[in-house]
């Protein structure tokens, strides 16, 4: 069960994944006037809509690019057979202990997963509120199921939709934060059982903690006085006592700061010195230790920084890695099964950069590849079920999300393209259709929504 995988190590992150937004500009005056606890509640509809001019745009039916009910694709505006890109015999495919290894036809939607199968649903839209630029699939009510929630920058609020474990999202909470919320990670940083969230209030310099209820409500916890232009944020317990912690960038300051959730609520900063504009950030091991090191996307220097740690939420200094302009997004895991961590990155400029790791906490020189159209976020997640990470990629440029597969030995095509609405921005990966598969969210920073992408076998 993961959750936003801002970055690579999913599975931590699933247990990060909290954050709330909240607050004002002061330190930790947590209760004052911007609702401590206010919820205000807005019920918004909570459709999947679909687009296409058959009802159900299956073989046969017109489409645009990623309408059709997966197996079919749509190849030249109509909905076709899929292809079988990306279905060959990868060198390192580890698992193919179902009788069929992938390479016989594929038949998405049989109930059998099986190596190789890229089973996509067609996208939905679900509203959440003004631009949300940062979205997290985690269980915040103690059912057994995924619940979603962005921040909305332009609403100063984190929105909440209880999960069915159907795949389908209830009614809309709100929840104030500080202003202009970029990003929203969940996790425990108060070891009381319950996820809380966090966000990283741009206009504010603050973070905002809303607490977690055991029913799935927030209350107030306060704001932190972060750096200047905070941008994202990602959570793990360093040191392992139970209680989450926080890495953030701050843009203007050319840092990125740890929050230690001890003392309690959270220490003061720490911060270290990376890139111009720092923005992106994971947490992945690179260096062949066991510790999670720090990776950071510079985007006023086209370089990424990666900062070794100690797993203690200390860092050494920040190593410079030259990639694309104006890099955005990074996630960090093995790709090409070596072993080593590697890194990629994704540039408002229109490439894809590959890092890979020589697990001596460096990286060979960085190889672009698949250029998209403003790349703004990405994931990296078995999708095809073969055993190797494969690439989500939200492009702002195009709207679209383009999954692309992994050979397993780290080299990736395109396999699929589906239509998002105006700006997606953020990406979060969780099964929230219970059926042991991921599923996709992306925040869509100009349209208000989060597009919902259902795998399947
Ligand atoms: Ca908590
Ligand atoms: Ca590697
Ligand atoms: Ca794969
Ligand atoms: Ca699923």
């Amino acid at each position: 069960m993961v959750a936003r995988c801002g970055s690579f190590p999913c599975i931590v992150l699933a247990l990060l994944l909290a954050a709330g937004c909240r607050g004002e500009a002061s330190s930790d005056d947590a209760a004052s006037s911007t609702g401590s606890g206010s919820t205000s509640m807005t019920t918004t509809t909570a459709t999947g809509s679909e687009s296409g001019t058959c009802p159900q745009p299956v073989l046969g039916c017109p489409c645009e690019a990623g309408e059709c009910v997966a197996p079919a694709v749509c190849i030249a505006g109509s909905c076709s057979a899929m292809s079988t890109t990306g279905v060959g015999e990868s060198s390192s495919s580890g698992d193919a202990s179902d009788s069929s290894s992938g390479t016989g036809p594929i038949a998405c939607n049989d109930g059998q997963p099986h190596a190789g199968e890229l089973c996509l649903g067609s996208p939905t839209l679900l509203v959440m509120g003004v631009a949300p630029t940062g979205v997290v699939l985690a269980n915040f009510d103690g059912d057994p199921s995924l619940d979603l929630a962005t921040c909305n920058r332009d609403g100063n609020e984190v929105a909440l939709r209880p999960g069915d474990g159907g795949g389908n999202f209830g009614a809309r909470t709100t929840y104030a934060v500080g202003a202009n919320p970029n990003d929203v990670v969940a996790g425990d940083f108060d070891a009381d059982g319950h996820l809380d969230v966090v966000t990283a209030d741009t206009g504010a310099a603050t973070v905002s903690w809303l607490r977690g209820a055991s029913n799935g409500s927030f209350t107030a916890g306060g704001a932190i006085a972060v750096g200047m232009a905070p941008q994202q944020l990602v959570a793990t317990d360093f040191g392992g006592e139970g209680r989450d912690d926080l890495v953030i960038s701050n843009a203007t300051d050319d840092t990125v700061g740890v929050l230690l959730s001890e003392p309690a609520p959270f220490a003061a900063m720490v911060t270290f010195g990376v890139g111009v504009a720092p923005r992106g950030l994971a947490l992945a091991q690179i260096s062949d230790d066991s510790e999670l090191d720090l990776l950071v996307t510079n985007t006023g220097a086209a370089t990424v920084s990666l900062l070794l740690g100690n797993g203690a939420g200390q860092f050494g200094a920040a190593a410079p890695f030259p990639v694309g302009a104006d890099p955005r997004a990074i996630a960090g895991g093995d790709v090409n099964g070596d072993g080593l961590g590697d890194a990629i990155t994704a540039e408002a400029s229109g490439n894809l950069t590959r890092l890979l790791g020589n697990g001596l906490g460096s990286f060979g020189a960085g190889l672009p590849f698949a250029t998209a159209s403003t790349p703004s976020a990405l994931e990296l997640v078995d999708l095809d079920l073969d055993g190797d990470l494969d690439l989500v990629v939200a492009s702002s440029g195009d709207m679209t999300l383009r999954v692309l597969t992994n050979d397993g030995a780290g080299e990736f095509m395109e396999a699929i393209q589906l239509t998002t609405d105006a700006g997606p921005g953020a990406l979060a990966i969780g099964d929230f259709n219970e059926d042991g598969l991921p599923d996709i969210a992306c925040a869509n920073t100009g349209g208000s929504t989060v597009t919902l992408v259902e795998s399947s076998a």
